[in-house]
């Protein structure tokens, strides 16, 4: 049995393609059933549907053999995973944000991010002094009620900023989503996972 783990929203949208030019396709609609692990075409394949930032999770303790993941999760998860493949998904860019016009403040800069481990590095590499404030959602609104003077988000059109009187400022990463596989699962299923990664190049590379 191989077991993907996937997120429900544009991962899951952009990915069922795919993996249908793989001959897979779920026994079930995914966004619409509340079972968590759906059965497919396939008997040997299923996927649990989980959470996007609990996805690395899953592959790296072997709960799920492979899983599709944005690299914005996977630089700030870290971990030990294989990541044979770039899907050329879910595209967007990782940035910081401020107010629309406001000046740098004077002393240390409080961003408010959910991806505390990639701010953390990304100002440190830069020697600046930040205080990092752990948010789960609704970032845009930190700036605007004064809990920070930026955010660090993923930024894809631009319009949630723009609505929020913010603007996209420095670009930390080009980010996509990436095909991820279990370090044992690689080794122990090796001939299984192979030929669904070639089946997923040659349909990533289809499209290119
Ligand atoms: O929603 P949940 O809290 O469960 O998790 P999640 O938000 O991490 O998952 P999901 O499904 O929203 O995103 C999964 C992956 O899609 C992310 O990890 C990114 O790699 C990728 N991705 C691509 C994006 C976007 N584009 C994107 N636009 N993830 C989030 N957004 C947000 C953006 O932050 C903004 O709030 O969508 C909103 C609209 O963006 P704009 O710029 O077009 O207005
Ligand atoms: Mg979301």
């Amino acid at each position: 049995m191989l077991t993907i783990a996937l997120s429900k929203g544009r991962i899951l949208d952009d990915t069922l393609p795919l993996l249908a030019e793989a001959g897979i396709a779920p026994a079930e609609n995914p966004e619409k059933s509340r079972k968590l692990i759906i059965p497919t075409t396939r008997d040997d394949v299923q996927l649990l549907i989980v959470r996007a930032t609990d996805v690395p999770t899953y592959v790296e303790h072997g709960a799920a053999d492979l899983g599709v993941a944005g690299k914005d999760v996977l630089m700030e998860y870290g971990g030990q995973l294989y990541e044979p493949l770039d899907l050329n998904i879910a595209r967007c860019k990782l940035m910081t944000a401020g107010k629309v016009g406001a000046p740098e403040p004077k002393g240390r800069l409080r961003v408010a991010t959910k991806f505390v481990n990639i701010a953390r590095r990304y100002y440190a590499e830069q020697g600046r002094q930040v205080e990092i404030i752990k948010l789960y959602g609704s970032m845009e609104l930190a700036p605007l009620v004064g809990l920070a003077d930026k955010i660090i988000d993923v930024v894809d059109t631009g319009n949630t900023l723009r609505a929020n009187g913010l603007e996209p400022q420095e670009l930390i990463a080009h980010i996509s989503s990436r095909l991820i596989v279990n370090k044992a699962s690689m080794k122990m299923k090796h001939a299984e996972l192979d030929t669904l990664i070639q089946a997923l190049r040659q349909a990533v590379e289809a499209r290119a």
